[in-house]
């Protein structure tokens, strides 16, 4: 199988993003199923012009979108994406969206087609907080992972995909009152998910 994974570079007031660093550290392979991976970044109109020729490069049985949610407390595999931008703060091309569509003529939704349950009790065996989250926010994860459903379902392509957002790292914050993981849990955590997809 092949299997891409993205990655988010730095946004916003965040100096750095964790999904940066598990592109950085997560393996070529996993049981011999190759992996390949993507660092994005964080703008509505680019991340998926740039995701969109390598998807037709690599022919991904797998695509699993990550990033950061700060306010997060638990790994959280996002069940749904939602056909709306609309941020109070801008991407990092200054662009703030209000009430937009993704797709003018695009379905209200998408529902991920990663087995999110099994993940979860993947994830959960090694007793790293995992939940199952019902909004992607809408920003620009919701955007991307939007834009790959959408992708592969009118194109009717044999891929699973869908997004996972992460919390903070704990390597990245001075103040441990705001909840945090340790890169590497967060790092088994993705592999984790990768090994349940597989
Ligand atoms: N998180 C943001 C965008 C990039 C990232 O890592 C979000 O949740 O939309």
């Amino acid at each position: 199988m092949n299997i891409l994974v993205t990655g988010f570079n730095a946004f916003l007031r965040n100096t750095e993003n964790p999904t940066e660093e598990v592109l950085k550290l997560l393996p070529k392979s996993i049981y011999g199923n190759k992996i390949t991976k993507v660092l994005l970044p964080v703008v509505f109109d680019d991340c998926f012009d740039i995701l969109l020729p390598i998807i037709e490069e690599t022919n991904p049985d797998i695509i699993i979108n990550l990033g950061l949610a700060g306010n997060r407390k638990a790994i959280n595999l996002e069940r749904v994406a939602i056909n709306i931008k609309d941020y109070p703060y801008p991407d990092n091309n200054g662009v703030a969206p209000q009430d937009e569509f993704i797709i003018e003529s695009g379905e209200n939704a998408y529902l991920s087609t990663l087995p999110l349950r099994k993940i979860m009790k993947h994830i959960q065996l090694k007793n790293i907080p995992v939940e199952i989250s019902n909004t992607a926010g809408t920003y620009v994860c919701n955007n991307l992972m939007y834009h790959v459903l959408h992708h592969i379902s009118v194109h009717n392509l044999d891929i699973k995909a869908g997004f996972i957002h992460v919390p903070y790292m704990r390597e990245q914050l001075e103040n441990i009152e705001v909840f945090s993981l340790p890169i590497d849990v967060i790092l088994e955590g993705v592999i984790d998910s990768i090994k349940a997809c597989l």
